[in-house]
């Protein structure tokens, strides 16, 4: 060919290139029309290319060395930003990998986005053992809030802009979409891909709550003798800080945190009843639930932790079908918690009578003598040391850095620095969440990291930080500012069980004595401490926290000093017949 023609010929192709799109292109496109920064994820086929793009359209793409985690950070981010969290992962096991965090996020109502590739339709409807094969959205379904699956390049601007809606608007949760491979390679013109994308006007719109419901609330709140307000994640989710803090001092009412809601307050605050938990649930007459559902983590507002005298609740969350679900509730209030509690402000009106003194009285007092029973524990210098000794420091360092975030999982190792460590800032403490579930840790430290620019303090039961370990790596390798304190008592609960069968075996419970999981993040360039009594643990994390090197900190305790399943061993249940 001439060299004219052959010019010709490319730009030809050149000008017919300019004018296409695919989907791999509005996928991004559509994500990033939305606002997505992030995306949590693994690489494989089909959306290693995916991921290269997005990073190169400027996207952060992180990449993990499992989906699970991948899939929390995710989760969490949601949680952390009020936008989905997206995760992104293969076909079937990545997908299936991913699944556990989306169900997480759907339980504790995080929005999060699982965007997976699956395999060819037409294979996977005929079963005829494609590459990967799985009905995915059928699986996904149940556990989730939505699933949605993406045929046509034409209709991914909708496809994404349903899934972000359906993950934020109402009671948040996890969405699932569907990109089949070949989703990603198809063409359209370009100009006609551009009008396709969706911008997700008012993603979660704000629910107002009916006058006479907030009138009921503030009335029955006004006849009570003993009242308490209970905050749950759901108020931290809120972002209503300024209006829930007026609130509640404005009503001089004794506040409960939930473990994720500790620090919209702070928990040195004269009003907060966390230290009087177990006096405040059984002699309160009238509570307030603020974003919190009356779950097996408030034994369902029933039973011996909430005494025998007759109450009252007044329940504000966003899902109408919360109401009712375990007791009585008196006084519901339906819509998003920012507009619910402004609106409770507003009917204070100027001369709201403050609680009965001799209520106000039992509670400071029991929380004082509780408080005066831990001080002296939280400052032994034992060797091995204790979690009271360990978690004495922790809590100075956390005071001294209020806005660092805290992440937290394992059972004694989750227990006690619930109940010890103050939290003064909200969102700053992220841990297990409704399920109790281990293996968060990482993905959210990550996370955490990443959306705020905070520095990252992981506590971490050693039987806990194994469940996503090997993120460690993800951590040095985007060299985040998080500090990893494992509590290595040897094992779950205790390092101290003994296999009653007799033989070589270790028991059910017990990990390798005296394991260095120091060593482990030495391996990826980060900062390994073994630190084995309270002074070194306190060296070693202030350095992290001034320098924002990834660090991992085995912290040794003692291997008997923990119990059977922290503070929920009650829900074991017990064998009649093996007891002799
Ligand atoms: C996904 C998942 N698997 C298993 C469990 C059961 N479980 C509850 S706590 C725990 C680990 C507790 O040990 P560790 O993290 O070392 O904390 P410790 O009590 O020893 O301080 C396990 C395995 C769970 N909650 N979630
Ligand atoms: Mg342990």
């Amino acid at each position: 060919m001439a060299d004219a023609a052959v010019k010709e010929k490319t730009a030809t192709t050149a000008e017919a290139e300019q004018d296409l799109t695919d989907g791999f292109h509005l996928i991004i496109d559509a994500l990033k029309l939305n606002g997505v920064k992030t995306i949590y994820g693994v690489p494989g086929i089909p959306i290693t290319d995916f991921g290269r793009m997005a990073q190169a359209a400027g996207i952060r793409v992180f990449s993990f060395r499992h989906e699970q985690s991948a899939g929390y950070a995710a989760s969490i981010a949601g949680f952390l930003t009020k936008k989905p969290g997206i995760c992104l992962t293969v076909s079937a096991p990545g997908f299936l990998n991913g699944l556990t965090a989306l169900a997480h996020a759907t339980t504790n109502c995080f929005p999060m986005i699982l965007i997976s590739g699956s395999s060819e339709r037409e294979i996977v409807d005929l079963q005829q053992g494609d590459y990967e094969e799985m009905d995915q959205l059928a699986i996904a379904k149940p556990l989730c809030k939505a699933a949605y699956r993406v045929l046509h390049a034409q209709d991914i601007g909708i496809g994404v802009a349903r899934a972000i809606r359906a993950a934020v608007s109402g009671r948040p949760g996890g969405v699932y979409l569907d990109l089949p491979a070949k989703l990603f390679g198809q063409v359209i013109d370009a100009a006609k891909g551009e009008k396709s994308l969706v911008k997700v006007i008012d993603a979660a719109p704000a629910q107002i709550p009916a006058p006479e419901a907030v009138k009921r609330a503030l009335d029955v709140l006004k006849s009570a003798k003993k009242p308490l307000i209970i905050l749950g994640k759901g108020a931290a989710y809120a972002q209503a800080d300024d209006a829930i803090r007026s609130f509640v001092e404005k009503t001089g009412i004794p506040f409960l945190p939930m473990s994720m809601a500790k620090g919209l307050l702070p928990d040195t605050h004269p009003q907060c009843a966390g230290a009087a938990r177990s006096t405040v649930l059984k002699e309160s007459d009238v509570v307030l639930l603020i974003g919190a559902r009356l779950n097996w983590l408030l034994s369902h507002g029933r039973g011996k932790a909430w005494g025998d005298a007759p109450k009252k609740f007044i329940q504000v969350d966003i899902e109408p079908k919360e109401m009712d679900s375990n007791v009585e509730i008196a006084a519901p209030v339906v819509g998003d918690i920012g507009s619910c509690v402004s609106a409770l402000l507003d009917g204070l009106g100027a001369k709201w009578p403050a609680p009965p003194a001799d209520w106000i009285k039992t509670v400071t007092e029991k929380r004082e003598t509780n408080v005066a029973k831990m001080a002296p524990r939280l400052q032994n210098n034992n060797v091995p040391m204790d979690y009271h000794g360990a978690l004495g420091v922790l809590r100075t360092i956390v005071k001294e850095r209020p806005d660092a975030i805290l992440v937290n999982e394992g059972a004694n190792a989750l227990d006690l620095t619930r109940g010890i460590i103050d939290v003064y800032q909200p969102r700053k403490r992220i841990d297990v969440g409704t399920w109790g579930v281990m293996g968060i840790g990482m993905g959210y430290a990550i996370a955490a990291a990443v959306e705020t620019g905070k520095p990252v303090l992981a506590i971490e039961g050693d039987s806990a930080f194994g469940f996503s370990g090997m993120e460690i790596e993800t951590v040095c390798r985007y060299n985040l500012p998080v500090c990893v304190v494992i509590f290595n008592n040897d094992g779950i609960y205790r390092g101290t069980d003994v296999n009653k069968g007799g033989g070589s075996d270790p028991a059910t419970t017990v990990f390798v004595k005296g394991a260095r999981y120091d060593k482990m993040i030495e391996a990826f360039g980060g900062v390994g401490v073994n630190a084995t009594s309270p002074d070194e643990l306190k060296r070693a994390v202030n350095a992290a926290m001034d320098s924002g090197k990834p660090t991992l900190i085995n912290a040794v305790i003692d291997p008997a000093a923990g119990s059977e399943s922290g503070r929920i061993g009650n829900l074991n249940p017990q064998s009649k017949i093996s007891k002799k």
